[in-house]
C-alpha cells in the first residue's frame, strides 16, 4: 500500500500535462476559428438623428455566438431583428446572435442589424465606424475588429427605405 502514493502523484502529474496540452490545442483552435465578416457598412444619419444601423455578413467554420459589440461611434450597440407583423415593421432586441457553422448570416436591410444608439457624432458618408465584436464558442471568447465604411443605402443597391426607428 505504501507504493500507492507515488503512483497516484505520477498519475495526477500526467493528467496535469494532458490538461496543459488540451489547453494549448484549444487556444490554437480558437485562433484559427475566426469569423469572416464581409460587406460591413453603416447607414449615414440625417440631421438630428442620433441612432444608426450597421449591416454585415458573418461566416463561420464553427458554431459561434456573437455576445457583445463595442464601437467607437457609441457606447450603446444592440443586436436587432426586424420582421413584418400585421403590416408593421417591428424591431426586436436580441441578447446574442447564434451563428451556425458554414451558414452565412446576413445582417442586411429589412432584417438583422446592429443598432447604434446615442451616437457621439453624426455618421457621414466616406467616414468609418470601428467595431469590436466578441464571439463565444464553447468556453472560449475571442474578439474581432472591423472597420465599416459609412455609405448611403443607394450605393449598396438597397431599395428598402422602410427602416423604422423606435
Ligand atoms: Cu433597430
Amino acid at each position: 500500500m505504501t507504493n500507492l502514493l507515488p503512483m497516484f502523484s505520477l498519475l495526477s502529474l500526467s493528467r496535469f500535462v494532458l490538461s496543459l496540452m488540451l489547453l494549448a490545442s484549444s487556444a490554437a483552435a480558437s485562433a484559427a476559428a475566426g469569423v469572416s465578416i464581409e460587406n460591413a457598412w453603416v447607414r449615414p444619419t440625417v440631421a438630428g438623428q442620433d441612432v444608426g444601423a450597421a449591416h454585415m455578413t458573418f461566416n463561420s467554420k464553427q458554431d459561434v455566438t456573437l455576445i457583445r459589440i463595442a464601437s467607437d461611434a457609441t457606447n450603446s450597440v444592440e443586436i436587432h431583428s426586424m420582421s413584418m407583423q400585421n403590416g408593421v415593421m417591428k424591431m426586436r432586441m436580441l441578447e446574442n446572435l447564434a451563428i451556425k457553422a458554414g451558414k452565412p448570416y446576413k445582417l442586411e436591410p429589412g432584417g438583422f442589424h446592429l443598432m447604434l444608439f446615442d451616437l457621439k457624432k453624426p455618421l457621414t458618408v466616406g467616414q468609418h465606424v470601428n467595431f469590436e465584436l466578441t464571439f463565444r464558442t464553447g468556453n472560449t471568447e475571442f474578439k474581432q475588429l472591423i472597420k465599416a465604411p459609412i455609405k448611403s443605402p443607394v450605393d449598396t443597391g438597397d431599395h428598402d427605405h422602410s427602416h423604422h426607428h423606435h
